[in-house]
């Protein structure tokens, strides 16, 4: 049995995402980041960062949410995983590119302009958390302008796990890159994808 521990509201929804496109039954474990269950021995036995999402594949312990999904992906032999050694290698890329370059920079924003309460949010960190968000997306409409997915022909793990981590992005104005805006909407149109979201209440 796939058990997949971590709440729809953490990085745990891009898992979720991956999950629902390849239809896999799996028992969830609805953890919060930071909660007391993540702090327990037997949670850090499997995630000794007491991070989520975590996954326990018929006892395989794997944590890092692109990791899991390239997993899942290549797995169950899904089309989302690039066939193509080169295509392959692109969705390492950007899912590396992702996790260096925008991934903690558009939570940063997001908690220091709405997530965080008021007295907490600092105005200088959302401002350079913004500045590196936008040279990211500038990265990627650069890159979409060229080709319509981040690797090869079609939807992969590539745009699953790079949209996956920009649902933040959905309710920014991005009308300066067209392309990334246009892409990120081809991507959340998948019923997976809306499924997933929809989880977060
Ligand atoms: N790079 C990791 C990041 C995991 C991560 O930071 N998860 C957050 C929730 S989205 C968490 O568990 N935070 C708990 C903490 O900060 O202590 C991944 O993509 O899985």
């Amino acid at each position: 049995m796939l058990r997949l521990y971590g709440s729809a509201r953490s990085r745990a929804v891009r898992v979720l995402w991956m999950l629902n496109e390849l239809g896999l039954n799996y028992e969830h474990k609805d953890y919060a980041p930071r909660s007391a269950e993540t702090k327990t021995p037997e949670y850090r036995a499997l995630n000794a960062n007491s991070r989520v999402p975590t996954i326990d594949d018929d006892g395989f312990i794997l944590s890092e949410s692109m990791a899991i999904n390239m997993y899942l992906a290549k797995k169950h032999k899904s089309v989302l995983y690039p066939a193509d050694p080169k295509n392959e290698a692109l969705a390492w890329q950007w899912c590396l590119w992702e996790t260096d370059r925008l991934d903690r920079q558009i939570v940063d924003h997001a908690r220091h302009t709405n997530d965080l309460p008021a007295n907490e949010r600092d105005p200088k960190i959302a401002a350079a958390m913004w500045d590196q968000c936008v040279q990211s997306f500038g990265v990627l409409e650069g890159a979409l302008s060229k080709n319509e997915w981040l690797a090869g022909p079609a939807f992969s793990v590539a745009d699953l796990n790079v949209a996956g981590a920009l649902f933040r992005a959905l309710v920014l104005d991005l009308s300066k890159w067209p392309k990334t805006q246009a892409w990120l909407k081809r991507c959340y149109d998948r019923p997976a994808a809306k499924k997933a979201l929809a989880m977060r209440g």
